[in-house]
Order: C-alpha cells, then sequence, then structure tokens
C-alpha cells in the first residue's frame, strides 16, 4: 500500500514515522508544501482552496491508496472539501483533546498548536465535547513550527522559543496544575525530548499512533497486499515550492529511521 503523508513541512515526518514503526510494509510518500509554509497563518477558506489544488496536482503525478492529511492546521479546515473530492480515504490528524481529557488527573490541560489550530471553530467544539469538565490552557505559537523546520533543514536551536512556550503555558493562572499537554501540531513531536527535559512532569499527547492505527485498519478494509519491501523503495519524499533537501534534513530522516 502506498501512503501519502502529505504537511506544510517537517510535520510528515512524526506521523510517516508512526506509521512506519506500526505498518513497516507501507511505502510512504511524505509531501511537504514549503510553498504554503507555515499553515497555521492562513486564512481557513483561503488554506481549504491551496490544498484542495495542491493535492489533487500531487495525485496526478503519483498513485497513492491512501491520504495522511498529516497537519492539524489544514485538518481541522480542510477535511470535508478533500473528502468531496477525492475517491481514496482521507485520514484527518486533529487534536488529540478526547485522550488528554481522559488522562489528565488534575482536570489542567495544555493545547500546544498553531494559531490557526487554537482558533478553528472544529478546536472549540473538541474542547466543547470531551473536555468541558477541564481547564484547557491554549498557546497558538507563531514560531515554534518555524524554529522546528529551521532545526530539521539548517541545525538551528529551538531552545529559545520552548523557554518562550514554557513561560506562555505556565503564566496561566492554574498552569501550576496542568499535568498533560497536547502536541496539536505534528511539528511538535519532533522536538518532545527537549520538550520533556524542559518541563518533567508533564504527560506529553499527540495523534501519531492513533494515526497509524486507523491506516492500518484502512489497509485491511481496502484489502491492500502487505508485502515486504526494501526499506531504500520504501520512502519517498516531495518537497513543494523552491527548497531542496539539505543535507541535515537527510540525517534528521535516517535518525527518525525514515
Ligand atoms: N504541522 C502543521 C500542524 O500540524 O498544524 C502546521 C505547521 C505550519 O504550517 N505552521
Amino acid at each position: 500500500p502506498r501512503v501519502l503523508v502529505f504537511d506544510s513541512g517537517v510535520g510528515s515526518l512524526s506521523i510517516g514515522a508512526a506509521i512506519h514503526r506500526l505498518i513497516p510494509q507501507a511505502n510512504l510518500l511524505y509531501a511537504m508544501d514549503h510553498g504554503g509554509f507555515p499553515y497555521g497563518e492562513w486564512q481557513e477558506n483561503a488554506l481549504v482552496l491551496h490544498i484542495c489544488q495542491a493535492v489533487s496536482a500531487l495525485l496526478q503525478k503519483h498513485h497513492a491508496d491512501i491520504l495522511v492529511m498529516a497537519c492539524n492546521s489544514a485538518s481541522t479546515a480542510v477535511l470535508p472539501a478533500l473528502r468531496g473530492i477525492l475517491n481514496i480515504p482521507v485520514v484527518g490528524v486533529v487534536p488529540a483533546i478526547k485522550p488528554a481529557a481522559q488522562r489528565s488527573r488534575s482536570g489542567v490541560i495544555g493545547l500546544l498548536a498553531t494559531p490557526g489550530t487554537v482558533a478553528r471553530a472544529y478546536t472549540a467544539q473538541l474542547i466543547k465535547d470531551f473536555a468541558s469538565h477541564c481547564c484547557v490552557i491554549a498557546v497558538g505559537s507563531r514560531s515554534l513550527a518555524p524554529a522546528i523546520e529551521s532545526q530539521f533543514w539548517n541545525d538551528s536551536s529551538v531552545d529559545e522559543v520552548l523557554q518562550q512556550i514554557k513561560a506562555e503555558l505556565c503564566k496561566h493562572p492554574r498552569g501550576a496544575e496542568m499535568d498533560t499537554v497536547v502536541l496539536a501540531c505534528t511539528h511538535f513531536p519532533l522536538i518532545q525530548k527537549p520538550l520533556a527535559e524542559l518541563m518533567p512532569g508533564i504527560e506529553w499527547i499527540d495523534s501519531g499512533d492513533a494515526i497509524a492505527r486507523r491506516v492500518q485498519h484502512l489497509i485491511g478494509e481496502l484489502n491492500l497486499p502487505l508485502s515486504q519491501v526494501d526499506h531504500e523503495g520504501n520512502r519517498e519524499v516531495i518537497i513543494l515550492g523552491e527548497k531542496r533537501a539539505t543535507p541535515t534534513l537527510t540525517r534528521q530522516l535516517e535518525s527518525l529511521g525514515l
């Protein structure tokens, strides 16, 4: 089976890594839409149009059995439109607010995302449906996804931005009670280690493993044959826009086991 994992950038890698761990036989096509980055800043209607065009154009050139929209900023806006125009299943990645609300003991959870995801009606509805009994501290960071991009392409540091995020989360009157944080941008699980070092005692929740299980289920439902393919033939990275892969990016892919 061939799975197109689409994001504005390296967020596709955190979701792809989870799929690869569960289904190593799957052929993964990572699309990074650098021409459109950062999605978290787009106006919703314009983003829907842009992504529908970009995905349709990609699928005309590359065959895929399943599309994973590996971006919360996009999925919280574009899923109905994409499902309306594509004839393959579309798996969306949306904030893991439900499991976080179930796991939190203090009832104070953090939501770390892009400004777009924090502002979406879709996200407000998730909070209403699954976390109405919780206090949700939402931080829509403008800087963290771009800082992670720079780290993955050019090896720059994310430390300063992480300090700002910590200050944002903690300045809330109930910040000290927060025990669970939703990483609601697919870039963020890529820096979970430094985050955990900076804020020990927090449980970090993302959607990667749930998405991988959903893809596995769809592969079964679609009856797609799982045959072992060698690792080299197992993945392809497509960069939309001007950027070209750097040696640092190649090293990061290797260190993720991709
Ligand atoms: N990775 C994307 C997300 O999950 O929201 C957003 C990154 C971006 O384009 N700012």
